[in-house]
């Protein structure tokens, strides 16, 4: 395989571990656990899993280990640091003996039903170190949720001789991770489950979870590109950039990119849900920012869409709530109306409200709001062309204040979607250390007899040597939600708190962004070089853990 400068000497890198992994480690068991919310109903469908005690990794007196086989998955969208987590993992298991073997589920989830697997060894764990992407075994979105998956599941993991399993997906998958940790324990058949927590996202996080893996990386990579359309639009200073970036419900990733490249408007999904504002109310705020550019001569800017913003509208998300659950159970008798009457059929089947305000909404979006759900029953935002959908409206309304001598400016506009770019880019120093640490985090949980934990690393601000790695109980992140027309226990999304510092730190200049031209060229990911150029968390974190 022929191979890139940079991956040549990026393959050298050896990731920094906190202090207390570095030799022999003992487990420090904190006090035992309740969820989030809904005690009594998780409590009752994890008998075996809930409760259990916060973990804390110390120093400790070296130990003998039997020799043992570990399982592997990736599940869900790619995020950078995948590699580092099972090298990690692979390290860590390795140290505890030797002969331990680590093997990976090819294709996500599907490879443990389908017994589709392939021992990872040293050889092939070495071309991936530090690298972006999910290939070394793939990833996939099958859901594992049924029993008959559990126990093909297990069919293999007892043929191999595995004794646990690591995935290594984002809320939905590390909710699944848990409900088989407690089918394997309630069965006992031996088998622990460990979570890590993956997701470009960055909706996987709470008091234990400081962030999830690979969103320093994309958002770093997104603010580079996001820096780079600033730049051609204050030199060209004609276009308004629509610029939709992924992260499904949560804007943490618009925010961070926002923070990083001072746009002259940023959308925060989780605000326009809390000012109850209209799908008008948004568009008036982007044209008023428009035009008031204008006033000074600037026809151009840049504007940042979350890719989940629809979802937050109220009216739209009345309407997704009901088409969810109207699809969950009428997809097919959907799937068979002729297209140009699946409009109309939505229209007749849904209340009087939803239906006035489905039928208000251009032809594509309307027809994007009906595509296929993913596996967990999530409408696949990334799907729906907001970005357009705003310039559209924005140009009309200017084109109505130019009518009334209320607008002067010209206004014409590019659109950009972000996301996929991002997902497999090599991991920053962060996530390269990060990662490895979660997955070595995961082989002490292992060898520690753990099941139904997420392997934890804090502290996240600080050199990596003073990290802090540890295990979560995953019931502890856990809440009852409606899924599919039912109520399913789930780890709770983390959303963009208003009364959040890197929310606050944003709303406190924004105004001046929207007037004037503050943008900020970041530049690409440096891997080598000065500290405060190549290590630096992201803005989130260092502004949530200022304390
Ligand atoms: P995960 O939650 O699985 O990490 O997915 C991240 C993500 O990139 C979202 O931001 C995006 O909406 C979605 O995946 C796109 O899904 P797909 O990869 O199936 O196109």
């Amino acid at each position: 395989m022929t191979k890139s400068a940079l991956q040549i000497a990026r393959a050298a890198y050896q990731p920094k571990l906190p202090k207390a992994l570095k030799g022999a480690v003992v487990a420090k068991e904190g006090e035992p656990t309740q969820s989030v919310a809904d005690q009594e109903a998780i409590q009752k469908l994890f008998p075996n899993t809930y409760g259990m005690p916060l973990i804390q990794f110390v120093e400790g007196e070296a130990k003998e280990y039997a020799p043992m086989n570990v399982g592997v998955i990736l599940s869900g969208g790619q995020a950078p640091g995948g590699h580092n987590v099972i090298s990690g993992l692979f390290d860590g298991i390795k140290k505890l003996n030797p002969a331990n073997k680590l093997y990976g589920f090819i294709l996500g989830p599907g490879g443990l039903v389908d017994h589709n697997y392939k021992e990872l060894t040293a050889d092939i764990i070495d071309e991936y170190r530090n690298t972006g992407g999910f290939d070394i075994i793939g990833s996939g979105r099958t859901k594992l949720e049924k029993e008959d998956q559990f126990e093909k599941g297990y069919e293999i993991l007892k043929e191999l001789g595995i004794k646990a399993l690591v995935i290594i997906g984002g809320d939905d998958s590390n909710t699944n991770a848990c409900v088989l940790a407690e089918y394997y324990a309630a069965k006992n058949y031996g088998v622990q489950v460990i979570g890590c927590p993956k997701t470009i996202d960055g909706d996987l996080k709470n008091e234990m979870i400081e962030t999830s893996f690979g969103f320093d990386t994309a958002c770093k990579t997104y603010s580079e590109v996001i820096g780079n359309i600033e730049r051609d639009c204050n030199s060209a200073r004609k276009y308004w950039h629509f610029i939709k970036l992924m992260g499904r419900s949560a804007s943490h990733i618009a925010l961070e990119c926002a923070l990083q490249v001072q746009p002259n408007i940023c959308l925060i999904s989780e605000e326009v849900e809390a000012k109850n504002m209209s799908l008008d109310d948004v568009v008036t705020y982007i044209a008023s920012a428009v035009a008031s550019r204008a006033a000074d001569g600037n026809n151009f800017g840049t504007v940042l869409i979350p890719e989940g913003l629809i979802e937050f509208i109220p009216a739209m998300k009345k309407l997704i709530a009901e088409l969810n659950d109207f699809l969950a159970v009428n997809a097919e008798a959907y799937a068979a109306v002729e297209p140009n009457q699946q409009r109309q059929y939505i229209i007749d089947h849904l209340t009087a409200e939803n239906a006035a305000v489905y039928a208000s909404l251009p032809e594509g979006v309307a027809r994007q709001l009906t595509l296929d759900r993913d596996p967990h029953g999530n409408v696949q935002v990334s799907l729906i062309e907001t970005e357009k959908l705003l310039s559209e409206m924005v140009g009309k309304k200017l084109a109505a204040w130019k009518a009334e001598g209320k607008y002067v400016g010209k206004f014409a506009a590019q659109h950009h979607f972000f996301g996929y770019e991002g997902r497999c880019a090599a991991p920053s120093n962060f996530d390269a250390d990060y990662c490895y640490s979660l997955g070595y985090t995961a082989s002490m949980l292992i060898a520690n007899g753990k099941t139904g934990y997420m392997s934890s690393v804090r502290n996240t601000t600080a050199p990596a040597e003073e990290w802090i790695a540890g295990g979560v109980p995953i019931t502890m992140m856990m809440n009852m939600e409606r899924r599919h027309g039912e109520m399913k226990p789930v780890i709770q999304k983390a959303l963009v708190r208003l009364d959040g510092a890197p929310f606050k730190a944003f709303a406190a200049v924004r105004d001046t962004w929207a007037k004037e031209t503050a943008y900020v060229y970041p530049g690409p990911i440096q891997y080598f070089g000065p500290t405060e150029v190549c290590d630096q968390p992201t803005k989130t974190l260092q502004l949530e853990q200022a304390k």
